[in-house]
């Protein structure tokens, strides 16, 4: 069913940055494949905000803070399990920079997430310890943001935990599918998506934004 955006709408680009794509320190498989589209999505709305995965060197989540681990493991923390990862975005470095093929000139907000040391935040909402809030909400609400439009990477990492926090917002929440790429870990990708679907967020494909 073709969705046309409204001025009530908003798209959240998750994650962009130089890491996470071909060459960077956690790249996900044709995350550059995405920008182009995203673009192009981007023109359709009067409101963007980015997020920005934003981590200090030695973060809680990198394997190497972790003497024994490997990239990838999982081990237990005081907010629950966290898989650990090789060091990516960390502030003020390249990896962490957006990619300068992005063309959003019109992007409102930047959202930076997992800035303190010993917790970690897939969502661009809260932090994993699922109490620190990033003040995301309360913009969107003073804004009068009423449907979210998710897109970026991961989809089974950032974008799901963000997707699924919006919706428990109270946020109707749409994910543009072939707009986004996945790290699919373990099954980590059809999880998400199980867990989206089950919590009401709408799975849709850029062709739908009409
Ligand atoms: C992400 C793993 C670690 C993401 C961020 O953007 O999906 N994944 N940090
Ligand atoms: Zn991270």
């Amino acid at each position: 069913m073709p969705i046309t955006p409204r001025p009530d709408d908003l798209l959240l680009v998750v994650d962009l940055q130089y890491d996470f794509l071909p060459g960077g320190s956690l790249a996900v498989t044709g995350g550059d494949e995405i920008i182009i589209p995203i673009n192009r999505l981007g023109r359709r709305f009067d409101n963007v905000v980015m997020t920005q995965d934003w981590h200090p060197p030695g973060h809680i989540s990198f394997a190497s803070s972790h003497p024994g681990t490997q990239p990838f493991d999982v081990i237990g923390l005081p907010y629950g399990p966290q898989v650990l990862w090789p060091d990516h975005c960390v502030w003020d470095t390249h990896g962490a920079q957006f990619s300068k093929d992005i063309e959003l000139p019109h992007s409102q907000l930047t959202i930076r997430k997992g800035y303190h040391e010993v917790i970690d935040s897939y969502s661009g909402f809260e932090e994993a310890d699922r109490k620190t809030k990033t003040g995301l909400e309360g913009y969107l609400r003073e804004r009068g943001i009423r449907r979210l439009f998710v897109v970026g990477l991961a989809t089974d990492f950032c974008v799901a935990w963000t997707a699924l926090d919006a919706r428990a917002a109270g946020f109707e929440t749409y994910v543009i599918e072939d707009a986004c790429r996945a790290i699919d870990n373990g099954g980590s990708l059809a999880q998400a998506w199980a867990d989206m679907n089950a919590a009401g967020v709408n799975r849709i494909v850029a062709g739908d934004i009409a």
